[in-house]
């Protein structure tokens, strides 16, 4: 007679449920920097940089997007945009901002100019938050001088768009609405330390103020926050204020302290389903370092007079705003937490998954299984090992009850796959964390994994 799951988890209290473990960083299948959030159709979308493995400089040749509805459970739609779609660009996909207008995509990235041997930044178009995007114009949108770089682009309510960017300068201009051309002059933003703060340790000619790179445009109530990367390095967050989006702006002081294993920071701040969510970056992943960053969020509160309380980096996000449904098909690079799994994307599957050891896991937080439960699970597969491969399904812990086991075919690459069916092993109801745990003898890539879903019961 199968047992209920559920049963036996009450034995478990907390420790057994995940609920307690960390959700930062919230990507952890390759390493990202730079979140730049935007909601679109109620769903929350951040695209990033991407530091390459093992990089000892700034290795970045394309951007990333990941999207959740829930701020847990994250899916990975892989790589978007690369310099090399870009035929005046020659390296450095940097810091990027995408905002939405009348249903086009517009992503403004700044990239090393082949033409001029300078920064320089772009746009790229696209029908969707997903590409394909493409350089409506051939050349860059601005090329001023060196330190064109981390673009932010904010639309107030009356429909005009700003642009900031720039390091060590702070510049701006307003955007016409095409979004692919500007109106007037460039301004530069007189860095005072009314504006910035007072630098502290030596005086740099260069940097009089706290502001370095990275600035993030936002509004709250009828209050403009420029949200910036000060230094000296190692760099923190600091704020800004001012009552129009152009400024004149006051320095607020720090958001987030110097903290977490890379010498840069970037802010990018979004309202979603009624709260404010502040994403930056750090070196927290195993391996992790400021050429190999990690993205996080935490979230943000004001105080009643519209100014923030410095907070530190913390686990994250640990409760998921919604459920998962474990009866539709699910991408196997939704995840909320993972261990030596990289992300992958190829013509014939998308997205996907490889566990580069044997024991790596992804896990799915909060699936409701509903009062009926599922009768069985399938799952696409596949792996180029001919020894036994395992794809073991837990509730609630990478070591809790295993609920079900496929045994993962030989495909022979990862352009092909098998969907696999196991029956499940006990009786599962509620609502559970899911973990995929992967099981095999060969040394490395054990297995890779497309999308699952569970029969449910009739
Ligand atoms: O990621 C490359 C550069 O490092 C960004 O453009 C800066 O904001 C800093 O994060």
């Amino acid at each position: 007679m199968k047992k209920t799951v559920k049963a036996i988890l009450g034995l478990c209290l907390i420790g057994c449920s995940g609920v307690a473990l960390a959700q930062n960083p919230i990507i952890q299948t390759n390493y990202t920097a730079d979140p730049a959030p935007m909601v679109y159709n109620g769903r929350l979308y951040v695209y990033t940089t991407h530091d390459e493995d093992d990089s000892t400089w700034f290795v970045m040749n394309d951007w990333k997007v990941y999207s959740t509805d829930d701020m847990v459970n994250w899916t990975d739609h892989g790589s978007i945009l690369s310099y090399k779609d870009f035929d005046w660009a020659k390296r450095d996909a940097w810091a990027a901002q995408t905002i939405e207008r009348n249903g086009k995509f517009f992503m403004y990235v700044p990239m090393w100019s082949k033409t001029n041997n300078k920064g320089a930044i772009g746009v790229a178009v696209s029908d969707s938050p997903f590409g394909p995007f493409h350089d409506p114009l051939g050349k860059p949108l601005v090329q001023s001088e060196w330190g064109d770089i981390d673009p932010t682009v904010f639309m107030d309510d009356d429909g005009q768009a700003y642009m900031y960017w720039g390091n060590p300068k702070l510049k701006m201009v307003k955007l016409n609405e095409d979004m692919i051309s500007y109106s007037g002059d460039i301004v530069e933003v007189p860095m005072t330390v009314e504006s910035f703060g007072k630098r502290d340790g030596k005086e740099n000619p260069e940097r009089p103020t706290k502001y370095e790179e990275g600035p993030w445009l936002y509004k709250r109530k009828d209050l403009y926050y420029l949200f910036w990367p000060g230094g000296p390095l190692p760099e923190f967050i600091g704020y800004s204020t001012s009552k129009s989006p152009m400024g004149p702006w006051k320095y607020g002081g720090i958001v987030m302290p110097t903290e977490g294993k890379s010498f840069t920071n970037h802010p990018g701040i979004v309202d979603y389903k009624g709260k404010t969510y502040f994403f930056y970056h750090n070196g927290a992943l195993p391996g992790g370092s400021g050429f190999t960053r990690s993205v996080s969020v935490e979230e943000l509160n004001f105080n009643k007079d519209g100014s923030i309380t410095p907070f530190k980096m913390s686990k994250g996000i640990t409760k998921a705003l919604s459920t998962t449904n474990p009866y539709s098909f699910n991408q196997a690079e939704t995840i909320a937490w993972s261990e030596n799994i990289k992300s992958y994307q190829n013509k014939e599957t998308g997205v996907f998954v490889k566990a580069k050891k044997s024991g790596a896991y992804t896990s799915v937080k909060s699936v409701d299984f509903g009062k009926k439960g599922p009768a069985s699970f399938s799952a696409r597969v596949g792996t180029t090992h001919n020894s036994d491969v395992t794809m073991d399904v837990r509730l609630d812990s990478v070591s809790g009850p295993i609920v079900a086991t496929l045994k993962v075919p030989l495909t022979g690459g990862d352009d092909r796959w098998e969907t696999v069916k196991a029956e499940l092993k006990e009786k599962i109801t509620g609502v559970h964390d899911v973990y995929f745990v992967f099981n095999g003898k060969a040394e490395k890539d054990i297995m890779y994994f497309d999308y699952w879903t569970f029969l449910e019961n009739k």
